[in-house]
């Protein structure tokens, strides 16, 4: 378990996720950084009398290192963040083993096997009534999207009313579903579970009641619920 999972919030369960994972430490690292350079400066202006500072009015050096530095900042953390938002619509030329559709309804969730002609199931929140001990209050439909761990799935989203977003953080994956518009992600897990989301668009009265959940399960068994 990762620090994250270690103050409740989710693990990623992801290459990619791993990779959002990392690149929010890098970058608050270099915020925090930024900060002690900010308050040590502040504090050597005020309190200590600009001891620090004094000397260096009108240096080209000074000058040259603060235009500079910000540039090879953002640069930094320009470059990372745009390879993660490739890598989040799939593998560069990589085919995906399977295509899934998410389509987005006020207010539940329909998906489609694109690779088998005949799947589709509609995916509503499950009764209050129906949950059992240990089940999850909200989060549990009566039709979860089962997927094959280690597969590499390709999911399009789309909606047939208004905008929805298909969100699932162990997958630190978030998509909105247009409607006349496909949206593709790469959606893999390295680990087989049970993971939850939510719909993270303000889409109508029962937004809060479409949650996400997905199955990832051994190809067999995927195989197995495909069929029936
Ligand atoms: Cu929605």
């Amino acid at each position: 378990m990762s620090m994250y999972g270690g103050v409740g919030l989710q693990d990623t369960i992801s290459y990619e996720g791993s990779g959002v994972e990392l690149f929010h430490d890098f970058a608050l690292c270099v915020m925090v950084f930024i900060l002690c350079v900010v308050v040590g400066m502040f504090y050597s202006i005020t309190v200590g009398g600009g001891s620090v500072v004094s000397g260096y009015s009108g240096s080209n050096y000074v000058e040259f290192i603060w235009t500079t530095l910000p540039v090879v900042v953002l640069l930094g953390l320009s470059f990372p963040s745009l390879a993660l938002m490739y890598l989040s619509e799939g593998p560069p030329g990589g085919s995906p083993d399977l295509t899934f559709k998410a389509v987005g309804h006020q207010w539940y969730w329909s998906y489609e096997g694109g690779d088998f002609l005949d799947f589709g199931v509609d995916s509503y929140m499950a009764p209050l009534g129906d949950l059992s001990e240990g089940s999850f209050r909200l989060l549990e439909v009566d039709n979860s999207l089962v997927l094959p761990f280690g597969a590499k799935v390709r999911l399009v989203t789309s909606s047939t009313d208004v905008i929805h977003c298909w969100a699932l953080p162990s997958l630190a994956m978030k998509v909105d579903c247009v409607p006349g518009r496909l949206n593709t992600l790469s959606v893999s897990s390295v680990s087989p579970g049970s993971f939850y989301g939510q719909c993270s668009e303000i889409c109508g009265i029962n937004h809060s009641f479409m949650p996400i959940h997905v199955e990832f399960v051994d190809w067999g068994t995927f195989l197995a619920y495909v069929a029936q």
